[in-house]
């Protein structure tokens, strides 16, 4: 595959909290770039921004905020970043991204009262991505690897609700299963990841959910 042509693809890895994600999007970034591709990884919450700091004030339990405003907050983050994101696709970075609206949409949905639908209305609009891996792992193993630390939604009851709502959601995903050695889950990501930088070329980016 020529390196350069074309866009970039934009590649999320989405998957509950302990299903290796982090370190599989690190190991993806290590190996793009080790064959000269223009990459770049990105996380959202960026906790970076004005709206990151209050989000990673919440995660940490140091601030109540209402459960629809949280939730217009993460999205918030991530529309701060539309601009710079669509920049780089245009120039050819590929980015690799760990965590996006599904996130949003699957946490805040498993609170009491917001609607899956209600959830996914302040991301309409953002950069579609050209690929969704979802790192599946059954809740139960999830919490015992390494256990879970101290942050707002680290249970494992609100883990099997989330883990719900993705299954909602996974239809057009590539669902890989987290459960096999690093490597392994590596290379399979690999593959998908370069199958789709080949495909997207020029092909204009999408909208999400329109
Ligand atoms: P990290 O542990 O990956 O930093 O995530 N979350 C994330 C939401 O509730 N909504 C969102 O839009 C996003 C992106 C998932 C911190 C926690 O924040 C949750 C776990």
């Amino acid at each position: 595959m020529a390196v350069g042509s074309g866009r970039g693809a934009l590649i999320i890895l989405e998957g509950l909290d302990r299903s290796g994600k982090t370190t599989q999007c690190k190991k993806l970034l290590e190996s793009l770039r080790s064959h000269q591709h223009k990459v770049k990884l990105i996380k959202f919450p960026d906790r970076t921004t004005e709206t990151g700091k209050m989000i990673d004030s919440y995660l940490k339990q140091n601030m109540k905020i209402d459960d629809r405003a949280i939730h217009l907050l993460f999205s918030a983050n991530r529309w701060e970043k539309r601009l710079e994101m669509l920049k780089d696709l245009e120039q050819g970075i590929t980015l690799i991204v760990d965590r996006y609206a599904f996130s949003g949409v699957a946490f805040s949905s498993a609170k009491k009262g917001l609607e899956l639908e209600w959830c996914k209305c302040p991301d309409r609009g953002l950069p579609k991505p050209d690929l969704v891996i979802f790192l599946n792992v059954s809740s139960s193993d999830a919490a015992s690897r390494g256990g879970y630390g101290e942050e707002r939604y680290e249970n494992t009851e609100f883990q099997k609700t989330v883990a719900n709502n993705f299954k909602r959601m996974w239809d057009e995903w590539k669902v890989i299963d987290a459960g096999g050695s690093i490597d392994d889950v590596h290379q399979t990501i690999l593959n998908y990841v370069k199958s789709t930088m080949q495909s997207v070329d020029d092909k204009p980016i999408g909208e999400l959910w329109i």
